[in-house]
């Protein structure tokens, strides 16, 4: 009996976890079908991709690209929408089985709430919605019967080892870091970073914000808080290791003390992978890790007196509240202020704890709360950039 195709729908589908995820539908096309694809603004590459995989709809956001999209796919029968509201629209269509959520920043929130709330499946990519909003999602999630399954590869990693062991509570989880480009640095020689610098990564080929977020140890500091949501911890639970090869993806500790850790050369199909098909786990040609080819995997402390952010960001689960939604805003501006070449790379943390300090606290926010406070944030990190050029 031939079985029934997973739908899935790529919201981020120009990304390189849209477009790596494609290359793992494309490798496994007898297991999944695209049902929707999501971009911002790339229109090419979104034509390219809807003729190949063929899905019901595409949504393009940026308005001005839309008739481009519309006359291209017209005669392939696919449907056509622009803009964001409707990407929370079209996630609901009867033939999605999963959303993977890979699009970047505040802008995910909105349409995996919705993907949520119409019952399906979420591959989460986009690790700032539930940096933002933790509360409101995984309450949402639990509300409707919803799984959610990390993309992220340390996320990825411990759902794995818990494979088999929902039943016995985790003591501790350790993510691993690689430490970015600039791991060993003193806060001297950071201060002349430039962008191009910060751009490359020893270990994982990624999108420009998350680059930086790993050279600046944010990346890390935000999957803290990923991990606090995704996996129900204290903040107490939850330990950085830096390991620079980035073969031990993370680590869970049991109650007895037994540590259970997942492995492999890191390459990002993998936990997309694992996330599209589970429980399965589907054949792949991934090149295969070989121990005599590393005969040292080490680990060491992280440098949180010279990289700031992952301090923030504990500071942040400390603190509560809306203190993440801050942080998360804040980064964002920070983050495209520096590649703008506006703000120095140091000059990223220091908006970051300024934010902080200024935005308005709440307790216990509403998702209209949070709302509020990513604006508000937005608007007070511009002028923080502003004073910090002059
Ligand atoms: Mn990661």
């Amino acid at each position: 009996m031939e079985e029934k195709k997973k739908g899935v729908a790529i919201l981020g589908s120009s990304g390189s976890i849209g477009t790596q995820a494609l290359d793992v539908i494309r490798a496994n096309s007898d297991r999944f079908s695209v049902e929707l694809l999501t971009v911002n603004k790339s229109a090419d590459l979104l034509i390219k991709q809807a003729i190949e995989f063929k899905p019901n709809a595409v949504v393009i956001a940026s308005e001005s690209e839309y008739q481009k999209v519309s006359d291209a796919l017209f005669s392939h029968g696919i449907k056509v929408y622009c803009g964001e509201e409707a990407i929370a629209q079209a996630v609901s269509q009867h033939s999605i089985d999963i959303v993977l959520t890979a699009m970047v920043g505040y802008a995910g929130l909105k349409p995996t709430m919705a993907a949520i709330e119409a019952g399906k499946s979420i591959a989460l990519a986009n690790k700032e919605t539930l940096v933002v909003a933790g509360e409101i999602i995984t309450e949402l999630a639990r509300k409707n019967a919803v799984n959610i399954y990390p993309v992220d590869s340390e996320h990825s990693a411990i759902f794995q080892c818990l494979a088999g062991e929902w039943e016995n509570p985790i003591e501790k989880i350790y993510l691993t870091a690689s430490g970015g480009p600039f791991r060993g640095w003193a806060t001297k020689e950071l201060e002349k970073v430039t962008v191009e610098q910060a751009l490359k990564h020893p270990n994982w080929d990624m999108g420009a914000k998350i680059t930086i977020d790993s050279a600046t140890l944010m990346n890390k500091g935000l999957e803290v808080i990923e991990a606090k949501w995704l996996f129900g911890l204290k903040t107490e639970q939850i330990d950085v290791i830096v390991h620079p090869q980035s073969i031990i993806h993370s680590v869970v500790q049991f109650e007895d003390g037994s540590m259970k850790a997942q492995m492999g050369l890191p390459d990002m199909k993998l936990p997309i992978q694992y996330a599209l098909g589970y429980p399965e786990r589907l054949k792949s040609y991934f090149p295969r890790f070989n121990f005599l080819k590393y005969p040292s995997l080490t680990f060491e402390k992280a440098d949180t007196a010279t990289f700031k952010n992952l301090d923030l960001a504990f500071h942040a689960l400390h603190k509560g509240g809306n203190t993440a939604c801050v942080l998360n805003a804040a980064n964002e501006v920070a983050v495209a202020s520096f590649l703008k070449k506006k703000i120095s790379f140091l000059d990223i943390a220091r908006l970051n704890e300024s934010c902080m300090e200024k935005v308005h606290f709440v307790q216990k926010p509403t998702y209209e709360d949070y709302m509020t406070t990513d604006k508000e944030t937005r608007i007070i990190a511009h002028e923080t950039a502003l004073q910090l050029q002059s």
